[in-house]
């Protein structure tokens, strides 16, 4: 197999990961910043099939109309010329100062008014520009001390951000859902909505639920010592994977953004086969930043590897299960009886089956062993290449 990424992967980049500068809390910027126009060529010529980007990556924070509108226009041409979509738009509500306190949830009343009306705007570019989703990444929405945020006032200023940005979608009659991205810290102290699941129980509080879903971020989740491949697995499981941002992290930790794979290498092939297995049928979108120390070439190189990685466990992840040994191994660990509903005769059934209680042999069934061991080893060495 070459592993050389095509547009029916689905592979898409945030205008901001490839562009990312390298400027970070300790340094400055090590690259000079990168032409949209340069980036969609590029990541089209590498095999990528999208672009998304926030809407000052695009255009700079407070442009006037005429230069919003040539940066648009360049844009669009270099779609249009590549053949590359934006499947999903996102808004830059941290960056500026005004920020500082959040957006949709920050005790200033008129900042609030004045996110909602950036978002709204840049959602009007998203639909005209064909997106499907839209992003929502509240990293400055917390805090760094107790006092300075009443969480239930802040998550009530969310859910009212939300319904209306909702309301908007409906009214303008645009074919765009929600993503909320979660994430536990950094910029802020801590950050609402700070795991997958919050976010999941949060979207059953919004007006019109079925609008909203998650952008979950591999290192994200991981930032919070959980198990990614689980996160996903319960989003799907709600129908709540809209999109999902994929990248590398080196346990908890600053929010590292590593190339896909790098990192937990593990968690990442577990996150593969899930995708590729679960009707997933969103963009393979890379949120990742490549590291300070690379120059252009270092840049595109890492991009590369992300898609790279990425088919390269999807096919890694394909032979673990067409595998005959892995199979019998799935078995031997009782996977076929998880599937199995517990009690599909019924309660009554239940209460009446004395082997389910009074003649169980409870000692008996403990001593049964899982053959767990085997069966990861099965599946290491196919991550390893070994098998
Ligand atoms: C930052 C987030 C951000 C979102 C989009 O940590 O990952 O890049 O994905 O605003
Ligand atoms: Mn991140
Ligand atoms: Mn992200």
């Amino acid at each position: 197999m070459s592993y050389q990424p095509v547009p029916e992967d689905t592979f898409s980049f945030g205008l901001w990961t490839v562009g990312w500068q390298g400027r970070d809390p300790f340094g400055d910027a090590t690259r000079r910043p990168l032409d949209p126009v340069e980036a969609v060529h590029r990541l089209a010529d590498l095999g990528a099939y999208g672009v998304t980007f926030h809407d000052d990556d695009l255009i700079p924070f407070g442009s006037g109309d005429v230069a919003r509108e040539a940066a648009v226009k360049r844009f669009r041409q270099a779609l249009d010329a590549t053949g590359l979509v934006v499947p999903m738009a996102t808004t830059n509500l941290f960056t500026h100062p005004v920020f500082k306190d959040g957006a949709f949830t920050a005790n200033d009343r008129d900042v609030r008014r004045y996110a909602l009306r950036k978002t709204l705007r840049n959602i009007d570019l998203a639909a005209e520009l064909g997106a499907r989703t839209y992003v929502a990444w509240g990293g400055r929405e917390g805090a760094e001390s107790g006092a300075a945020k009443d969480v239930r006032a802040a998550l009530d200023r969310m859910k009212e951000a939300f319904d209306l940005l909702g309301q908007y979608v409906v009214e303008q009659g645009y074919d765009l859902r929600f993503a909320i991205e979660p994430k536990p810290n950094e910029p802020r102290g801590d950050i609402l909505l700070p795991t997958v699941g919050h976010a999941l129980a949060f979207i059953e509080r919004l007006e019109r639920p079925e609008l909203y879903g998650v952008n979950p971020e591999v290192g994200h989740e991981q930032m919070a010592g959980l198990n990614v491949p689980h996160g996903i697995a319960q989003a799907l499981w709600a129908g709540k994977l809209f999109h999902i941002d994929l990248n590398g992290q080196s346990g908890a930790k600053y929010d590292q953004d590593l190339r896909f794979g790098a990192g937990d290498l593990r968690a990442a092939f577990w996150l593969v086969d899930l995708l590729e297995t679960a009707g997933y049928d969103g963009p393979r979108h890379f949120d990742f930043k490549p590291p300070r120390t690379e120059d252009p070439d270092g840049v595109w190189d890492s991009a590369a590897g992300c898609m790279r990685t990425y088919l390269i466990l999807k096919e890694r992840a394909a032979a673990f299960r067409a595998d005959p040994a892995v199979q019998e191994a799935l078995r031997a660990s009782r996977l076929d009886e998880l599937a199995r509903p517990t009690a599909e005769d019924g309660l009554a059934a239940l209460l009446a089956d004395r082997t389910a209680y009074e003649s169980f042999d409870a000692e008996a069934a403990a001593a049964r062993g899982m053959a767990f061991e085997r069966l990861d080893q099965l599946a290491m060495d196919h991550l390893l290449g070994a098998r």
